[in-house]
């Protein structure tokens, strides 16, 4: 349970509660005191009303946190902060080496706690994708970089896998992640497939022939039991070059799913004993 991410909602329910005992012993006209039954009506009224304001309240703190990778080398290195304001991990050529480790940072420059582990060799990176890459992800646009479309990551026939670990995961959490990879000048078929393998395994597809605006996202995936998730590219369906790609990842850390749970579960009960007592 992430409490620091709803403690800004709870909170605001305290000084209704207050103010509403203040109000019974303090009442301007103590010869018709509320009964019991008004306390309650009002009680229940005010905190209907506080939770509400405190779901949304939450739903602002609680927003969705987001971690970037540009995937490729040859100097293209996304550099932070970007246009946007958003910091970025880079997974060069040479870094980190085989075996080696990432520390991931968030796009506010937080510690992520998530560790990426580059577990089997790509087969190097190339600066051949597009400068004017145009996706729903605003990060990943020319508008924003162009270095993030220009460089990959790649594998080919005699190398068909590179994969990585990501641990450190919060396993009460899920998450969604969304690539990018172009490669431009090409006439034949760049399907990349990117598995990811935690408490259950997923694959998409995007194709990188010429790709300018073609993103592809996961659904929410939740981890192992020890917080890792594997990741896998490879080469997708009908691929006939030989060649796939990733240049770019989006992380998009869904809020826990137990703290909606809770604020939802809470204000049904609220909106219940409100509608019994107004009957
Ligand atoms: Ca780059
Ligand atoms: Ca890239």
């Amino acid at each position: 349970m992430q409490f620091h991410a709803i403690s800004p909602g709870i909170s605001c329910i305290w000084p209704n509660l207050i103010q509403i005992r203040k109000n019974r012993f303090h009442s301007p006209n103590k010869t018709q005191p509320q009964t019991n039954t008004q306390y309650m009506k009002t009680l229940i009224q005010k905190l209907s009303a506080a939770l509400v304001a405190a779901v949304a309240l939450t739903a602002t703190t609680a927003s969705a946190q987001l971690i970037y990778i540009d995937f490729g080398g040859g100097g293209n290195q996304m550099t932070s902060p970007d246009t946007l304001g958003n910091t970025w991990n880079n997974f060069t050529e040479t870094t980190p080496a085989l075996n080696g480790t990432l520390s991931l940072i968030t796009s506010g420059n937080a510690s992520s706690g998530i560790t990426l582990t580059y577990t089997d060799a790509h087969s190097g990176a190339n600066s051949s994708g597009t400068t004017a890459a145009n996706t729903s992800v605003a990060a990943f646009n020319s508008t924003n970089s162009n270095k993030l479309g220009m460089d990959s990551i790649f594998v080919e026939t005699a190398n068909p896998a590179f994969k990585f670990t990501l641990s450190g995961l919060n396993t009460g959490k899920t998450y969604t992640f969304t690539m990018f990879a172009s490669r431009t000048g090409v006439s034949n078929n760049r399907n990349s497939s990117y598995t990811f393998a935690g408490l259950a395994n997923t694959t998409v597809e995007l194709q990188a022939a010429n790709n300018t605006s073609n993103v592809v996202t996961t659904g929410a995936l939740a981890p192992t039991a020890g917080g890792n998730i594997d990741f896998t590219l490879g080469l997708g369906t009908g691929n006939d070059s030989g060649f796939a790609y990733i240049g770019g990842m989006q992380i998009n850390v869904v809020p826990e799913p137990a703290t909606w749970a809770l604020l939802a579960g809470g204000l049904s009960v609220l909106v219940a004993v409100r509608r019994r007592n107004n009957r």
